[in-house]
């Protein structure tokens, strides 16, 4: 059996030897576009003077929002699987900025021509006359509301929604001790190492799109709402991608007018984001809580109350809308805590639109959290964890629900704890620290622990195909770009039907070949696209069961299958799954095949985290040694689980320490990548990562949880615990630089 086994991915050599084949990659004749991008944070546009660009050699067209809007019958608006667009104040988002631009590197023109080089000429060549407006560009300005990002708003707030639970009023009356807190998270640039990318072919009315998505199918759907063409005629086609982290399950506006241009033209259009322009195009996080918590001093913690400002920047996003809905739900975490009162308000400003970043809403409600636990843990002189234990859910009250109504499904967080606390060294780390920095160096450990919610559904797509000799092809509706969960699927898939994972190849991201998907966002594949497709291959054994009998002359009921034969029990004949396979293409069967679409909803895992960490004399910390422990479920492949902690930690060391996306006064981005510092392997810490050997199931057939954003969930918060315990001082926002450790 393969599940349970640190399996090598199946598609790793492509990838290593180069032969992997990204958008950019894809040799196809077409034309090449460029952004002509706004400099003003809000301007009125008074005129755009197109035709220098038109005399360079090479340039075929360059399109105004006048000449590709009108195209649109729709533009981008919040994505209605998960989030309620009645909810929301927005503007839904066109191809290119019209009438106005509302924050700086807002696309204004597309320049398209035979070659990218005469482009990049040629973009210069447009000369756009501008009227300054005022601009807002921090959410405090956008609250006074004196400059609006909308006019037609009314208002800068795009969402604002109170989550009650319980009676706030009378915990904070019995409360031993009101303690004020403020955290937030910084505004982030995910960087994939591949940049958005996109190639968009119209002809005879249907439009074939080459697309570095984690999301083809949701694509699709939007370009056919969006253009008014059916989705029938629309073919999207992700090829390999080069991470995503979240931010490739939004369509940008760029990617609009690059469809429409194509449309337009009759021609094929492509464009690759530079990385300065993958820089702006997606933008995460930046949101702040502020509020109190009120405690007994025994250390229960009886209610959370506050406001939480999202921040949106000029548009509402595909995906950002699930933010504000998911963040305050989640504040409560493994605590029982039941009396909340959160205010969530999301925010228009004049700068680059916010989008979600691994986790999308899980970091920013645990780090709100755990930052709480450990504020409280100082505030009463308790342990971090003996706090924590205190306050836990306990294993008798589960499956719990959640004050807000979110179910956690199954876990004993007190035992994992006391587990975690052993496995992780969490006293003798203690105490090793305390003791180094008696000798004067500047060491400390930090812990945190995370509950989150993954696996989202409400469905995904599976099927599973037996050729005639018995090779087997599995199409998921999800789609991996860079987690292995294909390799993760294959073994599901192999354990089920008994056979060899070398028979089995997996594919994805094409809305042709898979009927339906979601795609891979929100740690969901391997829980339930691996289910779906598990499903799918039980039904086709059954197919294959039907075979045998009639071959073996016998009752299906009278079938007994076992890694490879399907045997007649009684008289011990038997026939093999390649003669199966072979025989139900023969003519007298449909062949087999068969596809799931499972319905499913969200599962739990949770885990403690620790860091150590130690800061130099110049205030610069570095993260030496990061622990992980966790109860993801039934652990498909280790060492693929294990991966995914390694590289979202490395995100939570760079969000603790490094990175930070500045915009300066006039909202414009204010970093590269020489002062955003993306860590690298110089900056990595030593990895150790557990899975405990009790874990708690989902109610998903793999059994599994979702693991794909667990570290960079709860990272931040351990990291930045310990540098608290290394200098002695406070720190409620991220990164903690060296100004804020000398501040
Ligand atoms: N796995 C396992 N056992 C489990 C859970 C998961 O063996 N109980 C394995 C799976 O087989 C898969 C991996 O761990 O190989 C992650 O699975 P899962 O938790 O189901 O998450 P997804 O596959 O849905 O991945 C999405 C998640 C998200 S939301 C972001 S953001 C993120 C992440 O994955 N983006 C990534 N990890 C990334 N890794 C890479 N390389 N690139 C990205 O863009
Ligand atoms: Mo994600």
């Amino acid at each position: 059996s393969y599940v349970g086994k640190s399996i090598k991915r199946l598609n790793d050599n492509k990838f290593v030897s180069g032969k992997s084949t990204y958008v950019d990659d894809i040799q196809i004749s077409s034309l090449y576009a460029g952004f002509v991008r706004s400099t003003y944070a809000h301007a009125k546009i008074n005129s755009i003077n197109v035709s220098d660009a038109l005399k360079v050699n090479g340039i075929v067209a360059v399109f105004t929002g006048k000449d590709l809007n009108p195209m649109l019958k729709d533009g981008i608006g919040p994505w209605a699987t998960y989030v309620n667009p009645k909810e929301w104040k927005y503007v839904p988002r066109k191809a290119l900025a019209e009438g106005e631009v509302k924050y700086v590197g807002e696309p204004v023109a597309i320049v398209i021509g035979t070659d990218k080089y005469a482009v990049r000429d040629a973009m210069d060549k447009v000369s756009v006359d501008y009227e300054k407006l005022p601009a807002v560009i921090n959410m405090e300005d956008a609250l006074k509301g004196d400059v609006l990002v909308h006019k037609e708003l009314g208002s800068n707030i795009g969402y604002n929604k109170d989550f009650n639970a319980g009676n706030v009023e009378s915990a904070f009356k019995s409360a031993d001790k009101v303690i004020p807190v403020e955290i937030s998270n910084s505004r982030l640039i995910p960087s994939p190492m591949e940049p958005r990318g996109i190639i968009s072919r119209y002809e005879g009315g249907t439009l074939t799109i080459w697309y570095s998505t984690q999301i083809p199918h949701f694509a699709r759907d939007e370009f056919s709402k969006d253009f008014g063409i059916p989705s029938s005629k629309i073919r999207v086609i992700m090829p390999d991608v080069g991470g995503a982290f979240g931010s490739k399950a939004h369509p940008i506006p760029e990617e609009l007018a690059v469809i429409a241009s194509s449309i337009k033209l009759g021609r094929t259009v492509r464009w690759t984001a530079t990385r300065s322009e993958e820089l702006i195009s997606s933008n995460a996080r930046h949101n702040v809580f502020k509020g109190e918590v009120a405690v007994k001093n025994d250390g229960t913690v009886l209610g959370i109350r506050g406001q939480l400002l999202v921040e949106l920047g000029a548009y509402l996003t595909y995906t950002e809308g699930i933010q504000p809905e998911i963040i305050p739900p989640m504040i409560p975490g493994p605590y029982r805590i039941r009396d909340l009162a959160i205010n969530s308000v999301a925010v228009y400003t004049n700068t680059i639109p916010i989008t979600m970043y691994r986790g999308a809403s899980r970091p920013e409600a645990t780090f709100i959290i755990e930052r709480i636990m450990s504020t409280v843990a100082d505030e009463l002189h308790m342990d971090d964890l003996e706090l924590r234990e205190k306050n836990m859910v306990r294993a008798d009250e589960m499956p719990y629900k959640n004050p807000f109504g979110l179910t956690y499904d199954s876990g004993d967080y007190i035992s994992f704890l006391k587990e975690a606390k052993q496995k992780l060294k969490y006293e003798e780390t203690l105490r090793w620290a305390e003791e180094e920095r008696k000798k004067g160096r500047r060491v400390g450990v930090g812990t945190a622990f995370y509950l989150e919610i993954s696996a989202f559904g409400p469905w995904e797509y599976g099927e599973v195909r037996v050729d005639d000799r018995g090779n087997v092809t599995v199409i998921t509706g999800a789609t991996p770009h860079g987690q292995g969960a294909e390799t993760g699927i294959a073994q599901v898939v192999a354990d089920e039907l008994q056979i060899d994972i070398d028979r089995i190849n997996v594919i994805w991201g094409d809305t042709q070949i898979a009927a339906a998907g979601l795609g891979t966002y929100g740690s969901r594949t391997i829980s339930i696209g691996g289910s779906a497709a598990k499903s799918a291959a039980s039904q086709v054994l059954e197919k294959m069961k039907k075979v045998a009998a009639r071959m073996l002359k016998a009752d299906v009921e009278e079938i007994e299958y076992s890694k490879g034969e399907f045997r007649h029990k009684k008289e011990n004949k038997k026939v093999t799954w390649e003669e199966v396979a072979n025989e139900a293409y023969n003519g007298k069967d449909p062949g087999l095949y068969s596809s799931v679409t499972l319905e499913g909803d969200v599962t739990f895992p949770y885990g403690l985290h620790l860091a150590i960490v130690e800061v130099d004399d110049t205030g610069i910390a570095r993260v030496k040694e990061y622990r992980a422990y966790d109860d993801i479920g039934k652990v498909i492949n280790p060492a693929l689980a294990e991966g995914q902690i390694h590289g979202g930690a490395m995100q939570g060391v760079g969000q603790a320490l490094y990175e930070e996306a500045k915009l300066d006064e006039n909202g414009q981005l204010a970093v590269s990548y020489a002062e955003y510092f993306v860590p690298t392997i110089v900056e990595s810490p030593v990895y150790t990562s557990y899975f405990t050997e009790k874990p708690h199931l989902s109610n998903y057939a793999t059994g599994s949880k979702g693991v794909g954003e667990a570290a960079l969930i709860v990272g931040p918060a351990a990291i930045v615990r310990a540098i608290e315990n290394a200098t002695g001082k406070k720190f409620n926002k991220t990164p903690v630089t060296p100004e804020e450790i000398y501040r």
